[in-house]
C-alpha cells in the first residue's frame, strides 16, 4: 500500500473511534514507535541516499496529517459529550456529588485567632514585629547583656558575622519596640514565629510560636497580670480555671514569675500534669523600670506587667499533641486531622 492510501485507512479508522479511550489507543498504534509513522521512519536509514529526502518529507507529511486528524475527533467527541450533558442524557441525580477537598485553619492559626479575640474584646492592639531583629532589642533593651547568662537559655541564631542581627529568640523585642512608639498607658498582645539554635525533642523546637503581652498603666499589679491571665485561659478552656505564680528569674522583668494552671485533663493527677495537677503555662512578671526606661518612658509614673505565652505549648495542651515537632513538620496526614 502506498502513503496515500495508508492515510485514508488511518483517517477513516479515527473518525470511526467511538471514545476519547479508543482514540488514545488509536494515537499509540498510529504514532508510536512501532506504528505506522514508526515503521516508516525506521526504514529510512536503509534506503538508497537519494530516496532518504523525500522519504522524511513524505513521513513529516504523514506525521501531521495524523496529528491533525486525531485532534480533530478529540474535538468532536467532547462536543458531543457537551452536547449530552446539557440535554441531560446521561445526568443520574441519585449519584453522590464528587467529593471537594476541603481546607481547614492550622492548629496554631486557630489558638492565635482565638486569643486574638479574646485580647481584642480587652481593648489590647495586635502587633507584629521583624523576625530578623537587631540583637539590642532582642536583649540588650531588654536588660540582657552580652555577658548575662540569660543568654546561654536562648540560644541563638545569629545572621552577621558582628553578631548584631538575629532570628529573634523570642516575641519580647516587640515589647521594646512598642514601648518606644506608644504613649502610655497600652495593652497589646504579639504572637509570632522565633527561633532557637537548640537540639529538638517532644517539647523543644527550633522554630516555635510564642505570644507576648504587655501592658503599661498606671498602678499596674500583679493582680492584674492574674487577672488577664485567668481571662485567657476561660477564652481558651471555655471555663474558669486556679492558677498559681512561682518565682521566675527574667532580666527585663522583676518581680519575675511561672504562672501554672490547673491542669484541663484531670482532677486527681494525670501525664501531661505528672501527676502534680498544675501545669506550666507561662513567664512573666512587672516591666523591670530599665526597660521601661530604656524606651523613655518613667518608671515613677508607670509601671507594668507582660507575659510570654508558649503558643505551641498551648496548642499540645488543648488538642492533646504528644510532639511539638507535628506542628511544622508539614505532613498532611497529621494536620488533616484538625477541622477547626
Ligand atoms: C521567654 O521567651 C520570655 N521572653 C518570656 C517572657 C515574656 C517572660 C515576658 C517574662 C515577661 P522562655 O524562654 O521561658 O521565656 O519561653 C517562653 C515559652 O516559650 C516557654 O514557657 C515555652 O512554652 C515556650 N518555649 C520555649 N522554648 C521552646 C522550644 N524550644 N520549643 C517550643 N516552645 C518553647
Amino acid at each position: 500500500m502506498d502513503n496515500q492510501a495508508n492515510l485514508e485507512t488511518a483517517q477513516a479508522r479515527i473518525a470511526e473511534a467511538p471514545d476519547p479511550a479508543a482514540l488514545a489507543a488509536l494515537e499509540r498504534e498510529l504514532l508510536g514507535k512501532d506504528g505506522l509513522l514508526g515503521q516508516q521512519l525506521s526504514a529510512i536509514p536503509s534506503l538508497p541516499p537519494a530516496e532518504r529526502g523525500p522519504a522524511g518529507r513524505a513521513a513529516n507529511e504523514l506525521k501531521t496529517a495524523l496529528t491533525a486528524g486525531l485532534q480533530a475527533r478529540a474535538t468532536e467527541l467532547a462536543q458531543a459529550d457537551l452536547a449530552r450533558d446539557r440535554a441531560g442524557v446521561g445526568f443520574d441525580a441519585t449519584l453522590p456529588p464528587p467529593q471537594v477537598e476541603r481546607g481547614s485553619l492550622h492548629p496554631i492559626t486557630h489558638v492565635t485567632r482565638k486569643l486574638v479575640e479574646v485580647f481584642t474584646s480587652m481593648g489590647y492592639h495586635i502587633l507584629d514585629g521583624p523576625e530578623v531583629e537587631l540583637d539590642w532589642y532582642n536583649f540588650e533593651a531588654l536588660n540582657i547583656s552580652a555577658d548575662h547568662p540569660a543568654r546561654d537559655s536562648q540560644d541563638t541564631f545569629y545572621c552577621d558575622e558582628k553578631g548584631s542581627l538575629v532570628l529573634r529568640t523570642h516575641t519580647s523585642p516587640v515589647q521594646v519596640r512598642a514601648m518606644e512608639r506608644l504613649t502610655p498607658p497600652f495593652r497589646l498582645v504579639c504572637p509570632g514565629k522565633v527561633f532557637r539554635q537548640e537540639s529538638t525533642d517532644a517539647t523543644h523546637e527550633h522554630t516555635f510560636h510564642q505570644m507576648e503581652g504587655l501592658v503599661v498603666g498606671k498602678d499596674i499589679s500583679v493582680g492584674h497580670l492574674v487577672g488577664t491571665m485567668k481571662t485567657l485561659l476561660r477564652g481558651i478552656f471555655g471555663r474558669d480555671i486556679d492558677v498559681r505564680l512561682r518565682p521566675g528569674h527574667f532580666p527585663f522583668v522583676e518581680p519575675g514569675f511561672e504562672l501554672d494552671a490547673r491542669c484541663v485533663f484531670c482532677s486527681d493527677g494525670c501525664r501531661v500534669c505528672k501527676g502534680t495537677r498544675w501545669i506550666e503555662l507561662l513567664p512573666c512578671g512587672l516591666v523591670h523600670p530599665k526597660v521601661l526606661q530604656a524606651a523613655g518612658i518613667d518608671p515613677d509614673e508607670w509601671s507594668g506587667f507582660a507575659f510570654g505565652l508558649g503558643l505551641s505549648r498551648l496548642v499540645m495542651l488543648s488538642h492533646g499533641i504528644d510532639d511539638v515537632r507535628h506542628l511544622l513538620g508539614g505532613d498532611l496526614r497529621f494536620l488533616e486531622q484538625f477541622s477547626c
